[in-house]
């Protein structure tokens, strides 16, 4: 029999736990970037799922496995050490509790603001900072890429009105890493999993996530169904974020997902948030409505909506409060 010792189990007392599904989502869009047909399967995707793979990317593994040993080195270290680099408010390094509202994972973090130039946080070494900074530069131009199909397939102009928000200087973007250590103990006494990070949709345009090879991401499909998806390390997941639902008048779908620590293995992601500048308004292209359709919601700017969902937990509906009724 398994017994858990008392500071394991106090440490998890605040999070949630949940059976593992066997459902796994095999349907995935996987998006060859190279191919002639990429954007209107970004498209289908963006409007089915809100989800999908990019494979045939040009980032090289050599790089991105750098910047995950180097993640790795930073949340191997003492917790002394580490906590010299938060709390996060919003920015640093945070562990279990997730964002200002008392919402907890089994997850510690860097979370970083990419505006300009990456700002570096006590604590970090100049290694992570500098890797960290040409991945999002990398990730970013990929993103602008994907945007410009978007707009080319769904026929907004110019064809950089998507991509010019997170191209902006101003584009109130951020970065973050995530280590999911495994939790054997509590898998082993009572087979679930603890939640990571609990349900939510991204607040941004678009987010970029990629994982080593542990499985825990979980999307929610249309009709409410969570489905795993395969773990791939080679490839990055995109997934539609609240303003571009909106920027679309909910053709796109800003998907639920969520993540469960595994058992046995640690999981490390990285996640570029592609967000627009603080005075953008969201509200739909006219070029994508069809005559006579009424905006789904009332006018607010990208800073307006930003103050709003930090005033939520994870899991709330945040485009509710701004739907016309
Ligand atoms: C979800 C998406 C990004 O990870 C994030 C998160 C942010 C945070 O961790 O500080 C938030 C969450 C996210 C939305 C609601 C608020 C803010 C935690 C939270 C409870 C960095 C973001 O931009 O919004």
């Amino acid at each position: 029999m398994v017994v858990l010792s008392q500071p394991i189990l106090d440490s998890l007392s605040h999070i949630k736990t949940c059976k593992p599904t066997s459902n796994i989502f095999t349907e995935i869009p996987v998006i060859d970037l190279s191919a002639p047909t990429a954007k209107t399967l970004i498209v289908e995707a963006c409007k089915e799922f809100g989800f999908f793979k990019v494979i045939n990317h040009n980032i090289t593994m050599e790089f991105l496995s750098k910047l995950e040993t180097e993640a790795l080195t930073f949340f191997n270290s003492a917790q002394q050490e580490k906590d010299k680099s938060g709390p996060p408010n919003p920015f640093g390094y945070g562990n279990k509790k997730i964002g200002p509202n008392g919402d907890m994972g089994w997850v510690e973090y860097l979370l970083f603001c990419t505006n300009s130039q990456l700002i570096n946080f006590p604590g970090l070494s100049q290694t992570l900072c500098g890797l960290v900074n040409e991945y999002v530069s990398s990730i970013r131009k990929m993103t602008c890429e994907v945007l410009e199909m978007i707009a080319e397939e769904i026929q907004i102009w110019p064809r950089d009105a998507l991509s010019r928000m997170i191209r902006d200087e101003k584009s109130d973007s951020c970065f973050r890493l995530n280590h999911y250590p495994p939790c054997p103990e509590l898998q082993a006494l009572s087979g679930r999993n603890l939640i990571g990070f609990g349900e939510h949709t991204d607040p941004q345009i678009m987010s970029v996530l990629r994982s080593n090879n542990t499985s825990g991401l979980q999307i929610c499909l249309k009709n409410g169904t969570w489905v795993s998806v395969p773990s791939d390390h080679t490839s990055f997941f995109f997934n539609v974020g609240d303003s571009l639902q909106v920027m679309t008048n909910g053709r796109f779908r800003s998907v639920k997902h969520r993540v469960l620590a595994e058992g046995l293995k640690s999981r490390v992601s990285m996640i570029y948030f592609g967000g627009p500048p603080l005075s953008e308004k969201m509200k739909p292209y006219s070029q994508v409505m069809e005559e006579g359709e009424e905006n789904l919601y009332k006018e607010f700017t990208w800073c307006e909506y930003k103050k709003s969902a930090y005033k939520s937990r994870l899991g709330d509906n945040r485009l509710g409060l701004f739907e016309k009724s």
